[in-house]
């Protein structure tokens, strides 16, 4: 298979590009990335000489690059975004820019080019929050942020291509990821660097607020499962079955930072901050067989450790954001 992955230099997407060029040793990828403040080549340095990646820097809002590597693949799997709830607060356009009319682009190339399969990586956060029970593929949309919004109307429109014009459309609903190479303004590798440096980890409001902790390997797995096993026009809620605080994750990584609870400093809670995620899985699990990793504190502990390891790779991307971002956002 040849694949276009989108956004293949942030987060998510590059650990799926090197959980596919790892597992599957004929398949070619094309990551297509804009390289925006998010995107560093950085997280694909023992991948970038591989004959069977190549990556391009480019926009998914660009009609005319899109166009030209469509029909060179047989599938596109959309992680390009713009991924920060605090940023989609401060400034959205480029939030509709990308997570809609982008995604909009690569779903008129897939209906030009007839490409076989197209997966939207879509997020929990569509859902909006729930205090009691959890969210099962058929909950109605009811996104809070100009982020979780701009997702929810590339989600829709990706929908709606299917049954519009029959692209083979899958999406895929992930809850909150972790793990190495996460950029250092979501909240665990933030608190992790912070207190690496015995800075503050600013925490929202009460600390009660619940998130659902998925290890980005095991999101890659799930994705990799909707991509080869997946029915066209399906949602697939991907979740880790790990439930806590952020209270708690910020006890945890305390612990394992070797750090005192004098460091947790409490700021002004997030407008419209969603009390609590949670996705119920068992569709993915009993079509597709998926199973998360059930050890989450050892991996939350792993990922701990590779950030203390790896200074090089967050501490320059810390220094060039702190006179700007982190500034506007907690004021200092
Ligand atoms: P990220 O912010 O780390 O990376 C996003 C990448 O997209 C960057 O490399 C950036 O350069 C690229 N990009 C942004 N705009 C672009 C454009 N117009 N054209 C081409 N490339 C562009 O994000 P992430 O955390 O890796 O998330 C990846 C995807 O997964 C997103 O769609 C996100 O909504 C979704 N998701 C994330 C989580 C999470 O917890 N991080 C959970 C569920 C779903
Ligand atoms: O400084 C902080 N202090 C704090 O208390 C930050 C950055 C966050 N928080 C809280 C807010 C949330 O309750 O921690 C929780 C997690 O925050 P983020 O890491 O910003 O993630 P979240 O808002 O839950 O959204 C994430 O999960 C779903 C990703 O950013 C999205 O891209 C994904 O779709």
């Amino acid at each position: 298979m040849k694949l276009l992955v989108t956004g293949g230099a942030g987060f998510i997407g590059s650990n799926f590009i090197r959980h596919i060029l790892n597992k599957y040793k004929t398949y070619k990828i094309i990551n297509l990335d804009k390289l925006t403040y998010a995107g560093n080549l950085d997280n694909l340095l023992d991948v970038a000489s591989n004959r069977r990646y190549k990556f391009v820097k480019g926009d998914i809002c660009d009609a005319k690059l899109v166009d030209k590597l469509v029909p060179q693949v047989d599938a596109i799997i959309n992680f390009a975004a713009e991924t920060h709830v605090d940023r989609s607060i401060m400034e959205s356009g480029s939030f509709i820019k990308t997570d809609v009319f982008g995604t909009h682009t690569l779903l008129e190339a897939a209906k030009k080019h007839k490409t076989a399969r197209y997966i939207q990586i879509s997020t929990d956060e569509v859902y909006g929050s729930i205090q009691k029970g959890s969210f099962t593929e058929k909950s109605t949309l009811s996104p809070n942020s100009p982020y979780s919004s701009s997702k929810a109307g590339g989600d829709l429109l990706a929908r709606s291509y299917f049954v519009t014009h029959k692209v083979p459309v899958l999406i895929t609903r992930a809850s909150n990821n972790f793990g190495p190479f996460q950029y250092p303004e979501k909240v665990i590798p933030l608190f992790v660097t912070n207190a690496l440096e015995d800075k503050q980890l600013p925490l929202y409001g009460d600390g009660k607020n619940v998130r659902d902790w998925l290890y980005v390997t095991d999101h890659c797995k799930g994705v990799d499962l909707v991509l080869h096993k997946g029915k066209d026009g399906e949602i697939y809620n991907i979740g880790g079955g790990n439930e806590i605080t952020n209270l708690e994750l910020t006890s945890l990584i305390l612990e394992y930072t070797g750090k005192g609870k004098e460091l947790i400093k409490r700021v002004a809670d997030r407008p419209g901050h969603d009390r609590r995620y949670s996705l119920n899985c068992a569709k993915i699990k009993r079509e597709l067989g998926y199973a998360p990793s059930t050890n989450f504190k050892q991996l939350l502990k792993s990922t701990v450790d590779w950030y203390a390891a790896n200074l090089w790779w967050w501490k320059k991307l810390k220094d060039r954001d702190f006179g700007s971002y982190y500034k506007k956002q907690y004021k200092i």
